[in-house]
């Protein structure tokens, strides 16, 4: 017992996710990013225009260093990533790191989610990281 609150004294002290906190860009306190459109529960028809909205922030494209700037991520079917890596690259993490603030997507018929999350200069998310809800869509064709 005695040697189980040691442990968990030590754990108390460790700077939790410290390194995380020093690497990681920070973030606005108000910061804040949502979907202009589509909006949550909206039903769709291919291909949808998806804008970006961000409040509190700046954008900047990719490797521009910057304070309180990032770029948009549009996760599509898929779960906040680890945000103590760098976002990932595929057909559900998709990056703008041109900047962009809308894209134009093709999505299956049928019921889809969608979220952004803001990345720095790295592609790492902010700390904290600014996501938005997760909003579910419904593609009619
Ligand atoms: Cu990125």
């Amino acid at each position: 017992m005695k040697k189980m609150l040691l442990s968990l004294t030590l754990a108390t002290m460790m700077p939790l996710g410290g390194a995380l906190a020093s690497d990681a860009t920070p973030s606005a306190p108000d910061a804040e990013v949502y979907f202009i459109s589509p909006t949550d529960g909206a039903t769709v028809t291919n291909p949808i225009t998806v804008r970006f909205g961000l409040k509190g922030m700046g954008i900047a494209p990719a490797g521009t260093e910057r304070e309180n700037t990032g770029h948009h991520h549009l996760l599509i079917n898929t779960d906040i990533p680890p945000l103590d890596e760098n976002i990932p690259m595929d057909d559900q993490h998709v990056h703008f790191g041109g900047g962009q603030t809308e894209t134009t997507i093709k999505l299956a018929p049928g019921q889809h989610t969608l979220q952004l999350l803001l990345g720095d200069m790295y592609h790492l998310p902010h700390d904290p990281a600014v996501f938005s809800q997760k909003i579910t869509i419904t593609v009619t064709e």
